[in-house]
C-alpha cells in the first residue's frame, strides 16, 4: 500500500509586505473554510502546526532602499523557511498558509535548501497576476509582495536573497509563470533577464489551459520527472476576481472556475507536487468567505478530488 501522504498546514498570518491590511487573517478564514478536513477526506494525514509568530504591521513608508517595512518582512521570511525547512526534513509536505506574497521568498528559500541537501530538482510554479520581479529602485509601490521572484533569483536586498543559504535560491527558468495580467513596465525586462517561464493570460485565450499546463509539466509525469520536487506558489489573485473577490490585488479577466480546476488537475495528475503557498486570500475583503471556499475546493483538486480512477 502507497505510504498515507502527510501534511502540515504552517500559518503565517501577516500582511507586511502587502498595501493593504486583511491578508493576515488569511490563515484563519482557510481553516473556517475547513481545508484540514478537506484534505483529510483524501486519505492525507493532517497536522496543523497553528500560526507562526512575528512583528506587527508598522505600515511603514518607503524607506531609503525604496522598500515599505523591510525589517519586518525579513522577520517573517526567516520564520516561514525555518517552519517549511523542518517540515520538509520531517518528510511531511508544507503547506504555508500567507500572509502576503512576500513570504514565497522564505517557503521557497526552504525548498530550495532541501532540494540542495537531497539532490532532487526543483521546478515552481507560480500562479499569480502578477509577476512579482520587482525590484526595490523600479517597484512602483515598495511593497515587498511584488518583489519575491526577484529576491528568489538573486536579486534586491541580500538578506532576503540569502535566506536558503545560497544566492541565487533558484534560477529563471525553473520558475514557471502562469496567469500573468498585470506586468509592470522594468518587470518586463526583468522577466527576460531573469529567463523565467511565462505564460500570461493571452497564451491562456490563445492555447487554452489544457496546453498551457502541458506545457508547464512538460515531463514531469514521466521517468524524467523522478528527483522532481514540484512547488506550487498559489496567489489568489490568479483567480478572476468574479469568483475570489477576496483579494488586495484583483485584476479583472483571470482563469474561471474551470479553467482553475483544470490547472489544478493537471498539476495533480503530474504525482510531483511536494510543498504548497497559499497566499494573498484577503477575508477582510471576501463575501462570506467565499474565496477561501474556493481555495479549499481548487487544493482538493490538486490532491486529486476530481481525478477518476483510471485502469
Ligand atoms: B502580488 C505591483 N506590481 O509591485 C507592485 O499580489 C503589484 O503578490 C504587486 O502578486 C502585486 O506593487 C503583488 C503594482
Ligand atoms: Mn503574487
Ligand atoms: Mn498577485
Ligand atoms: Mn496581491
Amino acid at each position: 500500500m502507497e505510504a498515507k501522504k502527510a501534511v502540515t498546514l504552517i500559518g503565517v498570518p501577516t500582511d507586511v509586505g502587502a498595501g493593504r491590511l486583511g491578508a493576515a487573517m488569511g490563515p484563519d478564514a482557510l481553516r473556517v473554510a475547513q481545508l484540514g478536513r478537506a484534505l483529510g477526506r483524501f486519505g492525507v494525514d493532517v497536522q496543523d502546526i497553528g500560526n507562526l509568530a512575528g512583528p506587527p504591521n508598522p505600515r511603514g513608508p518607503r524607506d531609503a532602499q525604496g522598500l515599505r517595512n523591510y525589517a519586518e518582512c525579513l522577520a517573517w521570511n526567516q520564520a516561514a523557511h525555518d517552519a517549511v525547512y523542518a517540515q520538509l526534513q520531517a518528510g511531511r509536505m508544507p503547506i504555508m498558509l500567507g500572509g502576503d506574497h512576500t513570504l514565497a521568498t522564505g517557503s521557497i528559500s526552504a525548498v530550495a535548501r532541501h532540494c540542495r541537501a537531497t539532490g532532487q530538482r526543483l521546478r515552481v510554479l507560480w500562479l499569480d497576476a502578477h509577476a512579482d520581479c520587482n525590484l526595490p529602485e523600479i517597484s512602483p509601490t515598495g511593497n515587498l509582495h511584488g518583489m519575491p521572484v526577484a529576491s528568489l533569483c538573486g536579486q534586491g536586498p541580500e538578506p532576503l536573497a540569502a535566506l536558503s543559504g545560497a544566492i541565487p535560491a533558484v534560477q529563471g527558468p525553473q520558475i514557471c509563470q502562469i496567469g500573468l495580467r498585470s506586468v509592470d513596465a522594468v518587470e518586463k525586462r526583468i522577466i527576460q533577464r531573469l529567463g523565467l517561464e511565462v505564460f500570461d493570460m493571452r497564451a491562456i485565450d490563445e492555447q487554452g489551459m489544457r496546453a498551457v499546463m502541458q506545457q508547464a509539466l512538460a515531463g514531469l509525469d514521466g521517468p524524467d520527472g523522478e528527483g522532481v520536487h514540484l512547488h506550487l506558489s498559489f496567489d489568489v489573485d490568479f483567480l478572476d476576481p468574479e469568483i475570489a473577490p477576496g483579494t488586495g490585488t484583483t485584476v479583472r479577466g483571470g482563469p474561471n472556475y474551470r479553467e482553475a480546476q483544470l490547472c489544478m488537475e493537471m498539476i495533480a495528475d503530474s504525482g510531483r507536487l511536494a510543498s504548497l503557498d497559499i497566499v494573498e486570500l484577503n477575508p477582510a475583503l471576501d463575501i462570506r468567505n467565499q474565496t477561501a471556499e474556493l481555495v479549499v475546493d481548487l487544493v482538493e483538486s490538486l490532491f486529486g478530488k476530481s481525478t477518476l480512477v483510471r485502469g
